[in-house]
């Protein structure tokens, strides 16, 4: 497939990883065809761009396994390269660009006439460009008119960013710039393990491993546990689902300990009373019933934090949180309990300290603000605010009320797909459900019930492969857009390489598909026109763009800058004496120099201050009991993304990680009969898994652990809960109970199938 890849120009095209959001810089170089000398790791053919890492803050010259091979995924060997419909056979056969349009056009207008606007749904994806994101979310409301959109973002960031909008009034996952941490003389980092899942990270660390002030929180003894041996830290090991009550312990000490920062809490915050309440009852010696957590190490970890926070006098202090903790049904509830913690120490809005949320994808952040989000309008507002409608609605020539409200949040809206007054729709951009979404079964028998299901993607991902039509879109080095990374920085992707066959970008087949249905709707074609009306439809909302264009990023970068931050309003709102970050692609007078680091004077909230909120622990919705009485956790490996979908393709990722896996206490392995090596059984109410088992004291005894990355026997989310937080509507991915038990020797019945089905491509 290397020879239809032809180079868009030659290199080095300065870029970014298309995986998570620390968005690595690289430097791509094309590779002419089979003419080059450069040799593909493995001695493969050719590929068609060469990688290298360059300096960016985030990365600062790394890169990680996946980010190195990132090339591979251009020309996999099953690469989608024309639209594919599936026949009267059954089987899934390539068609033309018109052909699958046209089907789905006429299917598309046969099912709105019988079950309305609202019987066509959309589910989006954090990795899709801010471009994208956008130009789907104005499909939707426009087009289709349906409120039915949600993305895989709400399984991802939701949590967090539903605590961070009702603290602060504005959520963005990081507001500092992430090099700020390097300074840091305590870190606390709950459920997150960046050692495995954003390598180049851990630099970051080293100021507060220095000063043995970093603090891991995880039932596991991770990778990123581990930088915490040597006398450089502390790794604290909860009972899974148990760190809202560590926090409201350390909060206890903190106030019982009269550690607080009174005078930030006088000025800036408000609620704080209702809080000093609400943890009156979390003493050290009852959360440690609770959370495991010996209580002298919970007074020890609140002093430290206290120690290390500018109103003490030490060198600043940052509570960071990540999927192990938000991924609950108590999610918000515990982000929130950190931002107490966090307020009452004085650490938000101060320059050196701070908290955050380390977001995923790579476009997890943008991927939230531009309107794929069932309740959310581009510039971060929101669909049932009657200003916000209105503004969206000038820059889209549409009458506000035509603006469906509120469609159903991702778990809901999977649940509701070709029931009576669901969907009978669906068009999928950028997840693999049925691979990633909780309660996996279910989701691919709702999947399997629809009238119509059309994926865009470039690999025969697991949803793609039971889908009615599948139309083949470019990806990161065949295309040109903005990212925003985790830490509101705006970025650019820029295309390196011409995309293989028939693969067209999905601003062009939005644009076809609203052409085809009859509307009058604008949809551009040119990513940098589509930023310049995304940048405009966001001016004034909470995350403003509307002063950034690809021209001025581009600028920006060339003259030695990293990208803007957001909020960056248009010059007529931007300070007239904005100074600029020192670089050559500075502003020009009177253009906004962006937002490094937020709420150094207010917050977002209508009186400025940050509103504290009392919280209390629940416990996991599907908690152990007799007869599932272990509790298993899930998360990622370093070599895999994901669904898996990209790197399970990856010869030297596959190679390092090729199957699912379960890691046991050896004590557990030898109580239920299972042993190193063996394959083991897991089952919940929801159904049973099977993969190898792999002996460990990294987890505690009444722990398994359980990567997602792949489908089949060995997906992890077959068994898993589709429990939603009751606020931010996020699935309890981290904790279920299960069943451990022996399996029996793998067969070709029992074999993972992900890739013995074929596609023609
Ligand atoms: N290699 C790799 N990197 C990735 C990704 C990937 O798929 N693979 N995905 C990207 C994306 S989208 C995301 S969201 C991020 C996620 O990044 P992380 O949040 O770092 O990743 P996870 O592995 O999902 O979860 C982190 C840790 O939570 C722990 N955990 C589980 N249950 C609990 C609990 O109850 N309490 C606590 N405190 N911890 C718990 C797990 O043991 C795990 O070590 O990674 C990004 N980077
Ligand atoms: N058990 C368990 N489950 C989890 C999690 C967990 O920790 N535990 N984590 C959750 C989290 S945080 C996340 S983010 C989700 C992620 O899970 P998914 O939503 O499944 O994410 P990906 O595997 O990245 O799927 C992206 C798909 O879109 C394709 N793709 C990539 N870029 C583009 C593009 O620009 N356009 C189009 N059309 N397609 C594109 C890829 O080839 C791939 O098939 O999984 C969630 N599921
Ligand atoms: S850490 Fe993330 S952005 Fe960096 S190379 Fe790895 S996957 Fe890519
Ligand atoms: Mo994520």
């Amino acid at each position: 497939m290397s020879s239809s890849i032809v180079p868009a120009s030659t290199g080095p095209h300065k870029t970014h990883c298309p995986y998570c959001a620390l968005q690595c810089g690289m430097e791509l170089t094309p590779v002419e065809g089979t003419a080059s000398s450069t040799p593909a790791p493995g001695g493969r053919e050719p590929l068609p761009v060469t990688v290298n890492p360059r300096d960016f803050p985030t990365n600062a010259g790394r890169l990680c396994q996946k980010g190195w091979t990132a090339a591979a995924v251009l020309d996999v060997p099953d690469r989608i390269t024309t639209p594919l419909v599936r026949g009267a056979d059954g089987e899934l056969a390539p068609a033309t660009w018109d052909e699958a349009l046209e089907l789905i056009t006429a299917r598309v207008r046969a099912i709105q006439a019988e079950h309305g606007p609202e019987g066509v749904a959309i589910f989006g994806g954090g990795g899709l460009t801010n471009e994208k994101a956008y130009a789907l979310g104005k499909f939707a409301r426009t087009v289709l008119r349906t409120p039915n959109i949600d993305y895989n973002g709400r399984f991802c960031m939701s949590s967090a960013a539903a605590a961070g909008n009702r603290a602060f009034g504005v959520d963005r996952g990081l507001p500092f710039p992430l090099t700020d941490l390097g300074g840091a003389e305590a870190i606390l980092l709950l459920g997150s393990n960046p050692a495995e899942t954003m390598p180049p990270f851990v630099q970051h660390l080293a100021g507060a491993r220095g000063a043995a002030g970093l603090v891991i929180v995880d039932p596991r003894r991770s990778a990123t546990a581990r930088l915490t041996e040597d006398g450089q830290g502390v790794h604290v090991q909860p009972v899974p689902g148990t760190d809202l009550v560590v926090l409201l312990a350390l909060l206890h000490v903190v106030i019982a300990e009269k550690l607080v920062d009174t005078a930030y809490l006088t000025e800036r915050t408000a609620g704080y009373d209702d809080v000093v309440r609400s943890v009156s009852a979390w003493w050290p010696e009852r959360a440690e019933t609770v959370c495991g957590v010996p209580a002298e190490d919970l007074r020890r970890l609140a002093r430290r934090l206290a120690a290390a926070s500018p109103a003490r006098g030490g060198r600043g202090a940052y509570v960071l949180t990540g999927r192990g903790v938000e991924q609950s049904a108590q999610g918000t509830a515990t982000v929130t309990a950190a931002i107490n913690l966090s307020l009452a120490l004085g650490l938000v809005g101060r320059e050196g300290s701070g908290y955050g949320c380390l977001t995923g994808q790579g476009n997890g952040q943008g991927g939230r603000e531009h309107g794929q989000k069932s309740d959310q309008l581009p510039g971060y507002r929101k669909i049932d605010d009657p200003a916000a409608r209105a503004h969206v609605a000038s820059v889209w020539g549409v009458d506000p009320d035509t603006i469906p409200g509120p469609g159903k949040p991702a778990v809901a809206l999977l649940n509701s797909l070709a029931t009576p007054g669901g969907p009978q729709a669906l068009f999928v951009h950028g997840s693999n459900v049925l691979v990633s979404a909780p309660n996996a079964d279910r989701v691919r028998e709702r999947l399997e019930a629809l009238d119509l299901l059309v994926v865009c993607d470039f690999v025969p991902s697991e949803t793609a492969r039971i889908a009615d039509v599948v139309l083949p879109v470019t990806q990161w080095a065949e295309e040109e857009g903005t990212m925003t990374s985790l830490e509101g920085r705006v970025i650019r992707r820029r295309q390196a390489v011409d995309a293989p066959g028939q693969a067209r970008s999905e601003l062009w087949l939005l644009a076809e598909l609203a052409r085809r249905l009859g509307s009058g709707v604008h949809f551009g074609t040119d990513p940098a026109d589509v930023f310049d009306e995304l940048a405009r439809a966001s001016a004034g909302g909470p995350a403003d763009y509307s002063g950034l264009s690809h021209a001025r990023l581009d600028a920006h970068e060339d003259g030695g800058g990293s990208g803007l931050y957001w909020p960056c309003p248009a010059p007529a709102d931007a300070p007239a004496d904005a100074s600029g970050d020192g670089h050559a692609g500075s502003p020009a007078r009177g253009e906004h120099p962006g937002t490094p680091r937020m709420f150094l004077d207010t917050f977002g909230t209508p009186d400025g201050r940050a509103r504290m909120v009392p919280v209390d622990h629940g416990g996991p919705a599907d908690d152990v009991r007799g007869d599932a009485p272990t509790y298993l956790v899930t998360g990622r490996v370093l070599q895999h993304y994901q669904s898996g979908a990209q790197t399970r393709r990856v010869p030297d990722l596959d190679r390092l990680v090729p199957e699912p896996y379960v890691e046991l206490h050896p004590q557990l392995g030898l109580r239920v009969g299972v042993a190193d090596g063996d394959r083991v059984r897991l089952t919940s109410t929801r159904g049973m898994v099977e993969a190898v088992a792999r002996w460990t004291d990294a987890v505690r005894p009444e722990v398994v652990f359980m990567p997602f990355h792949w489908g089949g026997l060995g997906g992890v989310n077959r068994i898993t809960s589709d429990a939603v937080d009751p606020i931010s509507s996020m699935p309890e991915f981290k904790v279920c109970a299960v069943q451990v038990s022996p399996a029996g020797p793998a067969t070709a019945s029992t074999q993972d199938d992900h890739d013995t089905q074929e596609v023609p491509v």
